[in-house]
């Protein structure tokens, strides 16, 4: 397809990047970020993933570039480590999974952590519901052999898959994403709401971080604080954006 050749370039040429958002406590303090992806389209400009990640998953060249992501996450970090008040801020990857049912993917994570010096600690990796398709005793057997060297796991856009409460008992989790969808609607949807409380209490009694994604304004915020949720992302805290704008405490 028209779209797989012009990804291909666009690994050749390296016209990927990556943006970051922050993720802050309740008192505004940074206390991580999330890598996501853009493509600077010499035509056509910025281009969200929403556009074309599927055709790199399909295509297979999500491999090509997810080393890619890995190695400029991991080169981001060892940045960090060198500037005062970024120096242990955690940073979370998205992996699709047919990047992580890649049967080199352990090796190649591994491989880019060495070969850029990050530290495994702070590198945090996003999967999402659709790998539970998948067999599930090899997807917790790559899990634990990352977090052997301190890599941690989020389950990303919780809420909105398959995952049975068994699976989630099951997986080596470090924390769970709400989804943006039940944030959005917080504040009107009674139902919205009960879900939100739902994951939270489902986090604690599993000793999970939680974390609210997609928040947008004060409201839902304090609405959020007072379910007992400490952990946010969204607009409301920050923009995706280049690493040098990043601040390292937010004031909302
Ligand atoms: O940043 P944005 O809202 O455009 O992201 C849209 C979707 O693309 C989200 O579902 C997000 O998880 C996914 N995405 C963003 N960055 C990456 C990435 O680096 N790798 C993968 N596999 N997915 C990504
Ligand atoms: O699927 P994943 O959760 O990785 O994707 C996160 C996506 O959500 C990113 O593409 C990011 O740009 C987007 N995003 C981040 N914060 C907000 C927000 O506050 N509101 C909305 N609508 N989207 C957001
Ligand atoms: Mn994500
Ligand atoms: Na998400």
């Amino acid at each position: 397809a028209a779209l797989e050749t012009e990804l291909r370039e666009a690994i050749t040429h390296r016209h990927f990047l990556l943006y970051y958002q922050p993720q802050v406590d309740a008192s505004g303090l940074l206390i991580g970020a999330e890598a996501l992806l853009r493509w600077e389209h010499p035509h056509k400009g910025l281009i969200t993933p929403g556009r074309f990640i599927a055709e790199a998953e399909s295509s297979g060249l999500i491999i090509a570039i997810g080393q890619w992501i890995l190695r400029t996450a991991c080169e981001q970090l060892v940045t960090w480590s060198q500037q005062p008040g970024y120096a242990d801020l955690p940073l979370s990857v998205n992996v699709s999974a047919r990047q992580f049912h890649h049967p080199d993917f352990v090796a190649d994570v591994l491989h880019i952590l060495k070969e850029t010096g990050a530290n495994p600690e702070r590198l945090g990796l996003e999967l999402t519901e659709t790998l539970l398709a998948e067999d599930m005793d090899t997807l917790i057997e790559k899990m634990k052999a990352l977090r052997t060297h301190g890599i941690r796991f989020s389950l990303d856009d919780f809420g909105t898959g398959y995952s049975s409460l068994s699976y989630l008992k099951r997986l080596p989790l470090d924390q769970l994403k709400i989804d943006q969808s039940f944030v959005q609607d917080l504040l009107d949807d009674p139902n919205d709401a009960t879900i939100v409380k739902t994951i939270l209490a489902l986090g604690s009694s599993l000793d999970l971080e939680v974390i609210a994604e997609g928040v947008e304004t004060a409201a839902q915020r304090d609405a959020l604080l007072t379910f007992g949720c400490h952990c946010f992302q969204g607009y409301f805290f920050g923009h995706p954006g280049p690493a040098e704008k990043l601040p390292s405490t937010l004031d909302p």
